[in-house]
């Protein structure tokens, strides 16, 4: 079932859309689709990005996400020509009120999200990459900080989740120097889970995805929220914080029907009840 923003907007003819939502078995599959582009972001592409996160988060159908981009690109960032024109908005802004939104609304999003990074991530697309809960990569894929190329910072949380998911100095080297990190040196950082053949990577995402969506949707909802705090709690708080998540994840029905399972021998079927 495609979720279309685009088609909805008022008047005239629609829009093409620059990000595809397609949902099937439980999973979503979010598309960047401006492949000409390298998928570069633009205004309506960062807005349709947005809502196809917000109306995901809606959508008790939807037990886990795949997010990726059509053609030879994950993403290159923002798109350059954009920023170009004479009325842009101020970069401050932009971040603040266009990227942010995104990032936030990726980590706060109840279902987990699997990149799969199809080819280059630059910039504040490998930021987008970097705020997926599970990478995969093709074996051509790669990662650039390409920020600091075009004298700019590192944004869109990639300061953020590029020291924890690679470690302080490789975070430093790809920061500072805009040194690119292939899938094969993303995996052994453990940026990414598995490197497959360029062909296999929507199977193999999918069958990730699947695993997932498998899984009960509120108890990986509280995982998912109890890893991100972890960075900013000491263990006491941590310990505490996991009792009060048990307890909720413990009574609900999807408990009962996990316990019914492993003592009947048999799979789970999670409701998310
Ligand atoms: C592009 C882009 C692009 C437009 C390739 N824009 N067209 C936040 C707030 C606001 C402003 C500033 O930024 C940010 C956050 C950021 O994301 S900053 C970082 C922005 N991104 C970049 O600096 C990456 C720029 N792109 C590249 O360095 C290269 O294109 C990469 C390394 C991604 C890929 O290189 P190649 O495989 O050699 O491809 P290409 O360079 O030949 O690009 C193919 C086409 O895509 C080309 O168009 P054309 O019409 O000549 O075929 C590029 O112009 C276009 N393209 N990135 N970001």
């Amino acid at each position: 079932m495609p979720i279309d923003p685009a088609a909805a907007a008022p008047g005239g003819e629609p829009a093409r859309s620059l990000v595809r939502t397609e949902v099937a078995d439980g999973i979503a599959t979010i598309t960047l689709d401006r492949p000409e582009a390298l998928n570069a972001l633009t205004i309506p592409m960062k807005e349709e990005l947005l809502a196809a996160f917000r109306a995901i988060g809606r959508d008790r159908s939807v037990r886990a996400v795949v997010l990726t981009g059509a053609g030879r690109a994950f993403c290159a960032g923002q798109d350059l020509k954009e920023r170009l024109e004479p009325d842009a908005t101020p970069l401050v802004v932009e971040v603040r009120e266009r990227y942010n939104p995104i990032i936030r609304a990726m980590r706060s999003l109840p279902q987990p999200i699997v990149g799969a990074i199809n080819g280059v991530a630059a910039g504040a697309g490998a930021s987008l990459a970097f705020a997926c809960d599970i990478r995969i990569a093709a074996e051509g894929a790669s990662f650039v900080l390409a920020f600091g190329r075009i004298g700019l910072v590192p944004d869109s949380g990639a300061s953020w989740f590029l020291p924890r998911l690679v470690g302080p100095a490789k975070a430093a080297e790809m920061a500072l120097l805009g040194t690119t990190l292939s899938a094969a040196d993303a995996e052994r950082f453990g940026l990414v889970v598995s490197v497959v053949p360029s062909d296999g990577l929507a199977q193999e995402a999918h069958t990730v995805a699947g695993r997932l969506a498998g899984l009960a949707p509120r108890a990986l909802a509280h995982t998912k929220r109890a890893l991100d705090r972890s960075w900013s709690v000491g263990l006491d708080d941590a310990l505490e914080d996991e009792a009060l998540r048990q307890g909720i994840a413990g009574a609900t029905a999807d408990h009962a029907e996990g316990l019914a399972a492993f003592l009947e021998k048999r799979p789970p079927r999670f409701t998310g009840e």
